[in-house]
């Protein structure tokens, strides 16, 4: 159930910011209950993905592999049918809505990586205000590395309904996080940095909605550009998520050229997929691991052979030492290793820990 005296709440502040006109005076008044709707709004999307009806917080699903990828879509869109193809599963298939009823993983080899694939129950509209599986499947998206939004052929708004479902649910979709830094403190209030990189509001402005989101005592530097009241309230309250998507349209092999034409200049970034027959399979796999952003690194034991069919699977932008944690190096003792490839100049070339590594590069310790 919605907790209504909380929307009402949130209609009354609403009501009340439409009738101020904004100004220097009143900015920061308005700032403030800016800050106070998202905090209610916070409320009842915790109240949503957590208690609410039927208890419980989800599906628990254990993250294995290198990365977690969720497909999303509708319902019947073809969901199943694809995890099958992409990890080899068996996720049950049905030519009628809600098939699948649980969470299935699977999992994607490829370029010896290992990539965990859930299949979920089919959103629909109002999932978010906890329709259908809708709280389920979005607390397992929340936790997720990357989102396939699988749309059915001739659906093209079936996208925008799961985004704004998405949005509801506090996952900002293909959004950087916006590079806003809270350090907490016990003593000083409020404490603004590098305040002329805000967008449109001042540092006045920003204690009052710090203050009005439960923080007392922090010293916040403000590291990206341009950052607007929305991203700065986004941060602090710390609940959002960040997630990379890929769009792709389904059962592709069902459609008329013409269609194609139609999604090409529609939505131009969806690839085209048949799960069926397998069409755009491969290239779904190429894409996927590109953005999830993972890069194969191959070590090199001293005197030994390169482990080429053994690379390890890292995030683009990990060093040296993130290489030796992964592989429980002793870090106090190690300054550095011998790298080949092309993040340095020339091969074998001796760097240290906080040396940025590359795709393919060979590391030695
Ligand atoms: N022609 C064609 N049919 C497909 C394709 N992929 C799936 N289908 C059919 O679409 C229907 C639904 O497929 P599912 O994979 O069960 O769909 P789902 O999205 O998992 O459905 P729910 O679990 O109910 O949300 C089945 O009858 C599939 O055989 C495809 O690429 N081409
Ligand atoms: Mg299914």
């Amino acid at each position: 159930m919605v907790n209504q005296k909380i929307v009402d709440q949130i209609g009354k502040i609403r009501q009340e910011i439409i009738t101020i006109p904004y100004h220097k005076g009143t900015e920061h008044h308005i700032g403030r209950l800016r800050a106070r709707i998202a905090c209610l709004e916070d409320q009842l999307l915790q109240e949503r993905l957590r208690g609410g009806r039927g208890g419980g917080g989800g599906y628990a699903i254990p993250k294995s592999g290198d990365a977690t990828v969720v497909l999303v879509g509708f319902p019947s869109v073809g969901k199943s049918t694809l995890l099958n193809i992409l990890a080899k599963a068996q996720s049950k298939i049905g030519s009628y809505p809600f098939t699948t009823i649980g969470v299935v993983p699977g999992m994607m080899s490829y370029q010896g990586a290992k990539i965990q694939i859930l299949d979920v129950p089919g959103l629909i509209l109002g999932a978010a205000k906890g329709r259908g599986r809708g709280k389920e499947v979005l607390s397992v998206v929340r936790t997720a590395d990357l989102i396939i939004l699988l749309i059915d052929y001739k659906g093209f708004g079936q996208q925008e309904t799961i985004l704004k479902e998405l949005e509801d649910a506090a996952i900002k979709v293909n959004k950087e996080k916006p590079a806003v830094i809270v350090n907490k403190k016990s003593k000083g209030g409020i404490l603004i940095k590098n305040s002329q990189a805000m967008k449109d509001f001042s540092s006045r402005v920003a204690v009052g909605i710090a203050e009005e989101l439960g923080l007392k005592n922090a010293e916040i530097f403000i590291k990206g550009k341009n950052i607007t009241q929305e991203e700065f309230i986004d941060v602090l309250l710390d609940n959002r998520v960040y997630v990379p998507s890929i769009t792709i349209i389904g059962k592709s092999d069902l459609l008329h050229p013409d269609e194609v034409e139609i999604i090409k200049r529609k939505l131009p970034q969806a690839l085209l997929v048949s799960p069926r027959t397998g069409k755009g399979i491969d290239n779904l796999k190429k894409e996927i691991f590109k953005k999830l952003a993972l890069i194969r690194i191959f070590l090199k034991p001293k005197n030994g052979k390169i482990g080429f069919n053994e690379p390890l699977i890292m995030k683009e932008g990990v060093n040296v030492a993130g290489v030796a944690e992964k592989i429980g190096r002793v870090l106090t003792n190690q300054k550095g290793a011998r790298v080949w490839g092309k993040s340095v100049k020339y091969p074998g070339q001796l760097v240290g820990m906080n040396h940025i590594l590359e795709e393919e590069d060979i590391v030695s310790f």
